[in-house]
């Protein structure tokens, strides 16, 4: 019968239609709206002797940015990045905003050598990092939307 035939037809066409259309929408194929954008994980590392402060440093100075120190001591992100930051030096250090020169605050507390501590930037802007045991220290991280 032919419209029998015809209804088949219909259902098919209807299912093929949802199932592309879903596909579409989930970015599976097509353009997509916008593909996910894979979170970057970037390493700041603690270089060695970095517990040594510069010559003429003096508590209450503001802390350095080199690479001497926390390397690298310049990084860009995008929100959603994370940093790992490790201690490759022989004395903990730790990874801490400076009160009020940070969109948030965080503190990872003293870092053993060979240890790490992750965080994932979630607010744009800059942030300001010190080792609150070795204030000499510092690094700036700014996070773009
Ligand atoms: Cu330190």
């Amino acid at each position: 019968m032919a419209s029998k035939n015809l209804v088949v037809a219909v259902v098919v066409v209807v299912v093929v239609v949802a199932v592309v259309g879903a596909l579409f929408a989930t970015g599976t194929i097509g353009g997509g709206a916008q593909p996910p954008r894979q979170a970057k994980v970037v390493r700041i590392v603690s270089m060695k002797d970095s517990y040594i402060p510069p010559e003429g440093w003096k508590p209450g100075d503001p802390p350095v940015i080199s690479d001497k120190y926390f390397n690298p001591s310049r990084v860009t992100l995008n929100v959603g990045d994370i940093v790992e930051y490790v201690n490759e030096d022989t004395t903990p250090h730790t990874f801490t905003t400076i009160r009020g020169k940070a969109p948030v605050s965080f503190d990872s507390g003293p870092v053993e050598p060979g240890k790490s501590f992750r965080y994932t930037f979630r607010t744009p802007g800059d942030y300001n990092i010190y080792c609150t045991l070795h204030p000499h220290k510092g690094v700036v991280i700014t996070v773009q939307p």
